[in-house]
């Protein structure tokens, strides 16, 4: 078991108030809170090596360089890439399918191919996609869930055909804790010569990620939900996958040479990664991932499934309460995503920052699952290695507070998307 109280430690902002009341952040989903050692990391690169990378002959430029390399081979072995090439590194998730979407799909879709998504994907993994679509004349295809939150792999299985291009998938979802079945999903992808795509936001965070177990062709993924800056998030692709891709952003570093009206490109990884990247946050990103590593991955997750268990355990004993999603905690991440009858989630998000508790209401950058769950909003509670239990019984005694105030005073519940 990891040591809570000692991690807690670690974390400057969760001895915080808010309100007058400790600090309970339970918002990880949307982002996560940050240790010392990421903190110092960045100012320590502004402090003592700040300099350009790849262009200078000096100190300062070859220890910014160093640590900037260190960092990507550190991502490397996190997800278990094959080689730090694969690793490229972008804004967040969302540049990285954008990078995916305008280097591969668009290079070789054509009308009539088909793109396979799922009706439980983060905007950042469906509208790029609607892009393509539109682009390219490919067609989308939509996998639905089953009422316990979990994906139709039945119907998966017959939406897949030999027009089949490319599979778009998050690894877990942002709202109902789904972890999905990546491996059979690839394994099937694969039979048809398509490519998978996976969307790593809310995994990478949370369980140990083999990239290579999971034979997926791309994996998305933001540091900034991994107790790292933001701004840095990552595109693994396979070797011979990014090898045939076209450039997304063009201009210095990318080329290896120009000439009058054509250019040739740099080797991968610097073939996608035009102009002076983000090396502050890309070395502490590299700090966050020594800091997961010093927890350990194994136990992040077992932690992870034992508070979850908790929070699924004290939810179901409220009348009026919705939970969406798998009621098995060892089958789904730490995000629980709720409604209580007669409060709009963002009504209750507010009573809850009243009390300290930050969590987050609204349709998640998910509206067609909102739509799909046949509600605009939920509220969301989602848990990362430093959340106790005692947090969880906060949330719980303040969500009381919320039922018996709103019954008092009858508040009806506020329509509209959110
Ligand atoms: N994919 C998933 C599954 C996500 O949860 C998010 C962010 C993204 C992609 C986009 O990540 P970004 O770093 O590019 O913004 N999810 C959320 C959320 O659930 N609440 O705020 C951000």
């Amino acid at each position: 078991m990891i040591d809570v109280a000692r991690i807690r430690n670690d974390f400057p902002i969760l001895s915080r108030r808010v309100n007058g009341k400790p600090l309970v952040y339970l918002d990880n989903a949307a982002t996560t809170q940050k240790p010392n050692a990421v903190i110092d990391a960045l100012t320590h690169y502004y402090r003592n090596t700040n300099a350009n990378i790849h262009r200078g002959v000096h100190t300062l430029a070859a220890e910014a360089e160093r640590d900037y390399d260190a960092a990507r081979a550190k991502v490397a072995r996190f997800i278990n890439a094959p080689q730090e090439s694969s690793v490229i590194f972008t804004r967040n998730t969302t540049e990285a399918v954008n990078l995916a979407a305008y280097g591969w799909a668009r290079e070789f879709l054509k009308p009539g191919d088909e793109i396979i998504v799922t009706v439980m994907e983060h905007h950042s993994n469906y509208v790029p996609w609607q892009l393509v679509m539109q682009d390219t004349g490919a067609t989308l295809k939509i996998v639905d869930i089953a009422d316990d939150g979990t994906l139709r792999l039945d119907e998966y299985a017959k939406l897949i055909t030999p027009r089949t291009r490319l599979v778009c998938v998050t690894h877990a979802s942002n709202v109902l804790g789904t972890v999905n079945p990546v491996r059979q999903m690839a394994d099937l992808a694969h039979k048809v010569d398509a490519k998978i795509l996976v969307d790593g936001a809310q995994a990478a965070p949370h369980m140990p990620v083999d990239v290579q177990g999971l034979d997926c062709d791309f994996y998305a993924f933001s540091a900034h939900k991994m107790l790292g800056p933001t701004g840095i998030g990552v595109l693994y692709g396979k070797d011979e996958v990014l090898r045939t891709m076209r450039p997304f952003l063009a201009g210095g570093d990318m080329i290896r040479e120009v000439k009058r009206d054509t250019s040739s490109w740099n080797v991968l990884p610097y073939k996608y990664e035009a102009g002076t990247p983000n090396i502050a946050d890309t070395i502490a990103f590299g700090t966050a991932i020594d800091y997961l590593n010093g927890v350990g991955m194994p136990e992040v997750r077992a932690h992870e499934i034992e508070i979850t268990r908790y929070v699924l355990d004290t939810l179901s004993h409220f009348r009026g309460l919705t939970i969406y999603g798998p009621r098995d905690a060892a089958a789904r991440g730490g995000t629980v995503s709720f409604n209580l009858d007669g409060i709009h989630p963002h009504d209750l998000g507010t009573v809850l920052d009243h009390a300290g508790i930050a969590i987050r209401a609204g349709h998640h950058c998910a509206q067609p699952l909102m739509r799909r769950l046949g509600c605009v909003a939920t509220a969301r509670a989602s848990f990362y290695l430093y959340n106790t239990r005692e947090e969880v019984d906060a949330l719980a005694e303040a969500l009381r507070e919320a039922q018996a105030l709103f019954k008092r005073t009858g508040t009806p519940q506020k329509t509209g998307i959110s």
